[in-house]
């Protein structure tokens, strides 16, 4: 067996973890992060047959039976991931019975998954369900996206609007929009479903007065979403005591959208 910690996506994930850390994101334990894994990229690694443990969950995954995950721990700091992934990180499978994993690496000191693990769980369903080459969830405390929950409209058409005017990469990036949940209690099976609701229509769900959920086929692509948004809100914090002298306007975002051939969603953009 090769070592586990020479895995790439091992490797990736210590990186992108300290990385959101440095990015000042994710405070003490905030944030968590799931990727999907296959058998044939795991299999190298880890004996597949050996289960360390078998933790229950509190919802029913059953539409992801068998399949590997790595995923972070609950109560873990990303700033600590890099320096001792095997406490920090996890990797699991769904049980057949969809109502537990089964632990194949880390968690060493008796950890579990993160808090979050519904609002991940459901979200890959919503989005495998979208798009069979997903296989990305990250949950950070964006900054200034946070701080744009307690200044701006929650209304989704609003919120998009005002990010694709604050930068013109915004509508290239994310035509799809963003979706917005209201505060709501996290760490429980409600958030899950609500957040997995947003993410049949949107790769990226906010929740307020707490930070942001981004998916994709990879890291890159979910980590790119989170911080593309996070520079518009960020300029949207900065300018917004100002007065504005220009803006982009509908018009400019409509050739913006034909010149990078992406499609705003339907009826964001006034025609
Ligand atoms: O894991 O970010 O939402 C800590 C959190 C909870
Ligand atoms: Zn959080």
């Amino acid at each position: 067996m090769k070592d586990i910690l020479t895995a790439p996506f091992v490797r990736e994930v210590c990186k992108i973890t300290d990385n959101m850390y440095r990015m000042g994101w994710d405070e003490r334990n905030g944030g968590n992060l799931s990727l999907l894994l296959t058998e044939e990229e795991v299999a190298p690694y880890l004996d597949l047959n050996q289960v360390l443990r078998t933790i229950p969950m509190i919802f029913d995954a059953s539409a992801l039976a068998g399949k590997l995950f790595l995923v972070t721990g609950t109560g873990k700091y990303f700033r600590n991931v890099i320096d001792d992934p095997e406490t920090n990180l996890g990797i699991i499978r769904v049980a057949a019975d969809g109502k537990a994993v089964e632990l194949l690496w880390g968690y060493k000191d008796g950890g579990r998954p993160t808090s979050e693990l519904p609002a991940h769980f459901r979200t890959h369903i919503s989005r495998l369900e979208r798009d069979p080459l997903h296989r990305v969830v990250i949950h950070t405390h964006a900054t200034n996206v946070i701080a744009m929950t307690f200044v701006h409209s929650l209304e989704e058409r609003a919120f998009t609007r005002t990010l694709w005017q604050m930068c013109t990469e915004c509508l290239v990036v994310f035509p799809d929009g963003v979706g917005v949940l209201p505060w709501m209690l996290c760490g429980n099976d409600e958030i899950g479903i609500a957040t997995a609701e947003k993410m049949k229509e949107y790769r990226l769900v906010v929740w307020a007065q707490h930070g942001i959920f981004g998916t994709g086929r990879d890291i890159d692509e979910a980590f790119g979403l989170i911080e593309t948004v996070e520079k518009a809100a960020e300029i949207y914090i900065k300018v917004m005591n100002s007065p504005i002298l220009q803006t982009i306007t509908d018009e400019e975002l409509w050739v913006l959208a034909k010149a990078f051939g992406v499609t705003p969603r339907e009826g964001y953009l006034n025609s």
